[in-house]
């Protein structure tokens, strides 16, 4: 109910009544013709050719983001026909003694299924904004979401199939297909070291929100690893490889999803021996409520409300400024669902007295590291940027 009034920036009254396969019309006229399959109209289409589009801040202000909600991040072409009865998943590689072949019903029966909210945010999320600007999709800020995923644990299928004492690294391959037609180019392979692949919440999921994952998210079958650049958990997903040295699939390597290892002027061209993998993502929060550019009633006293997230640490203060920056105040902040979901914050703000504002929000992590309010450490393809989200108020 939070997000129907999210999506049409009011209070829905007889919200209780209004049927799920629905969507509001809406007060705004934001409609695009040929949106993309299962997604909301209202999220910010980047490209078509392949689809990408992002969610703006306004309608992430849930708990558990509803699936139409959740952005889309395609690097190729997703597989159009997905046949569910004989899709399989392979685990090979250096680091086992014999590739073992899943189908998707075996996995449903021969593994315990869990649960786990997971935060996935792109390594690219907030790009726009540094200077000189990074070429690849001009994400805002809502290349991020936390849905509910259900599957099996990889740990335990890795059990199954049996790893090697030197497995390091694993790989994924889905089954989307490059660009360019070349039906033997992969498209994305990404990877994490050993370690974090076989936490308890590293999935190999079939559902999302407790359905299928949508189209456009992986269906039938994704890699899901919460807290690191979404681009390790794999779409589509068709193989795993257990390799016993880090991962070398397309997009590992060079300026992809890895950031110079010290800070460098901007627009410096940093050598790739000098550039390292991104692995948690840094402490970061939106404001979900109100909208920016919202007009408060006279008296001036409204909620302020979002999320926060910190990759693989937890939130541990939440505060908000008014002000410009000058004073904070600490606002009400939530436990994760599960560890690696973000957090929901909320506070009471009463403005003064007529006239502009700005919200500026900052998440902490527990390890004391705050948002910056200035851009972070500009880097070549324009990484990580958690830099502190502020809207605008008015007082009428
Ligand atoms: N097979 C495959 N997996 C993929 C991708 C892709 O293009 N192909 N994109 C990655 C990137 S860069 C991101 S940010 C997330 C996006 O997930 P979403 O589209 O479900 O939001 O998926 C990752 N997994
Ligand atoms: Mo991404």
């Amino acid at each position: 109910m939070a997000t129907l009034a999210a999506i049409v920036g009011s209070k829905v009254v007889f919200a209780e009544n209004f049927p799920d396969e629905l969507e509001p019309i809406g007060l705004e006229t934001n409609q695009q013709d040929d949106g993309i399959p299962g997604k909301s109209n209202q999220l910010k289409i980047l490209n078509s050719k392949p689809w990408n589009a992002e969610t703006p801040p306004h309608l992430l202000d849930d708990e558990v983001t509803p699936s139409h909600l959740m952005f889309v991040r395609n690097n190729g072409i997703p597989p159009t026909e997905v046949d569910v009865q004989n899709w399989t998943l392979t685990i090979d590689g250096e680091s086992v003694n014999k590739p073992i072949t899943f189908g998707i019903k075996e996995l449903m029966n021969d593994f315990d299924h869990h649960s786990y909210n997971l935060t996935l945010e792109c390594g690219g999320n907030g790009r726009s904004e540094f200077n000189p600007p990074a070429k690849g999709n001009q994400w805002g800020l809502g290349a991020v979401a936390c849905t509910k995923w259900t599957g099996v644990r990889l740990k335990d299928i890795l059990n199954k199939v049996g790893i090697k004492d030197n497995a390091v690294y694993i790989g994924y391959y889905g089954a989307d297909t490059h660009l360019t037609g070349d039906p033997d180019k992969v498209v994305i392979s990404r990877g994490v070291p050993i370690k974090k692949a076989l936490e308890d919440e590293t999935l190999i999921a079939w559902a999302m929100n407790d359905k299928a994952i949508p189209a456009m998210n992986g269906y039938p079958l994704r890699l899901v690893i919460g807290g690191w650049p979404a681009s390790v958990s794999g779409k589509w997903l068709t193989r795993i490889s257990v390799r016993d040295k880090e991962h070398d699939g397309p997009k590992m390597g060079g300026h992809s999803y890895r950031v110079p290892k010290f800070p460098v002027p901007p627009g410096t061209k940093v050598p790739d021996d000098q550039m390292k993998i991104i692995e948690s993502m840094p402490v970061k929060s939106i404001i979900t409520y109100p909208k920016t550019g919202a007009v408060i009633p006279k008296g001036g006293t409204f909620e302020v409300r979002g999320n926060a997230w910190a990759g693989d640490l937890k939130v541990t203060k939440m505060e908000i400024s008014i002000d410009f920056g000058v004073n904070w105040t600490k606002c009400e902040l939530k436990d994760p669902i599960n560890r690696l979901a973000w957090q929901r914050w909320s506070t009471k703000v009463k403005l003064p007295e007529f006239g502009y504002y700005e919200v500026w929000a900052r998440a902490t992590d527990e390890k004391g590291v705050a948002q910056p309010m200035v851009l972070p450490g500009w880097n070549p393809k324009g990484y990580l940027n958690n830099a502190s989200h502020r809207i605008a108020v008015r007082q009428a």
